[in-house]
């Protein structure tokens, strides 16, 4: 079907560990497809050369681990050269962009995380992308006890993946309060339950979106 659009959409999804962002993010990218939207699929921190040099150094094991304030410079870094050069770009050409993490995990885990400031992450954010903002947020939500153990299921983890649990509670928690500031622009899938179920919600979402946003 081709479709029309009545404004490009920004999508992000985001979520704690072994939610099964790249799983159901697959989904989402083949659903708008099928309706066919034109659509940039990119992932932060990374989407550009340097920012995929950046999430390199950012979840590398070895070596000196940056301090909390490095790492936010670090995703926000990404983030700069990811909105300037893909992301604003292809929604000016009237393409939709689906992101596997955007600004609000900056605020999840350096924010409640790591216990940066959540001013300073606000001033970043309007610094680096002041008129670019997603319009849609899908938070794939998991008890972090159940997402830690299907992360380890998978195989080595990262830099970030070593947290202890109290880190992903407080990522968690963040990332719910963000949900209750701005409730129009978020959608909270219950990610515990098993891969079938999590994509019947996401279908459900994506039906009632694609429907609103096409004409
Ligand atoms: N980060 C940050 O700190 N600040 C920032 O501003 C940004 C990012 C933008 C890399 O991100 C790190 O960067 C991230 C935060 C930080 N922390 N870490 N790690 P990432 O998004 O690339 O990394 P990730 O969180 O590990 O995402 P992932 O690789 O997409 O993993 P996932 O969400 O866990 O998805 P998955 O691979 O699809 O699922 C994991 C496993 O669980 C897999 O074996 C699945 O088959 C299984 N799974 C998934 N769903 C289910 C259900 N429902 N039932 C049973 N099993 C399931």
């Amino acid at each position: 079907m081709q479709a029309v659009m009545n404004a490009p959409k920004f999508i992000t999804v985001e979520g704690g560990e072994g939610v099964g962002k790249t799983t159901q993010l697959r989904l989402i990218e083949a659903r708008l497809r099928a309706e066919g939207v034109p659509l940039q699929v990119t992932r932060e921190p990374g989407g550009t050369s340097l920012g995929e040099q950046l999430r390199h150094l950012l979840l590398q094991k070895e070596g000196l681990a940056p301090t909390p304030m490095a790492e936010l410079l670090m995703v926000f870094a990404a983030r700069a050269q990811h909105v300037n050069t893909v992301i604003a770009p292809a929604l000016a050409r009237g393409e939709w962009v689906l992101c596997d993490r955007f600004t609000d995990a900056s605020f999840a885990y350096q924010g409640f995380g790591r216990g940066i400031p959540l001013e300073s992450i606000q001033q970043l954010a309007e610094l680096v992308h002041p008129q670019t903002n997603p319009d849609l947020t899908i938070l794939l939500d998991v008890d972090p006890e159940i997402g830690l153990e299907r992360a380890r299921a998978r195989g080595e983890l990262d830099r970030f993946e070593r947290e202890a649990l109290p880190f992903f509670e407080a990522v968690r928690e963040g990332y719910l309060k963000r949900v209750k500031l701005e409730p129009h622009r978020w959608r909270v899938i219950d990610a515990s339950v098993d891969l079938q179920q999590v994509e019947q919600q996401l279908e459900t979402l994506l039906t009632e979106w694609v429907a609103g946003a096409i004409a």
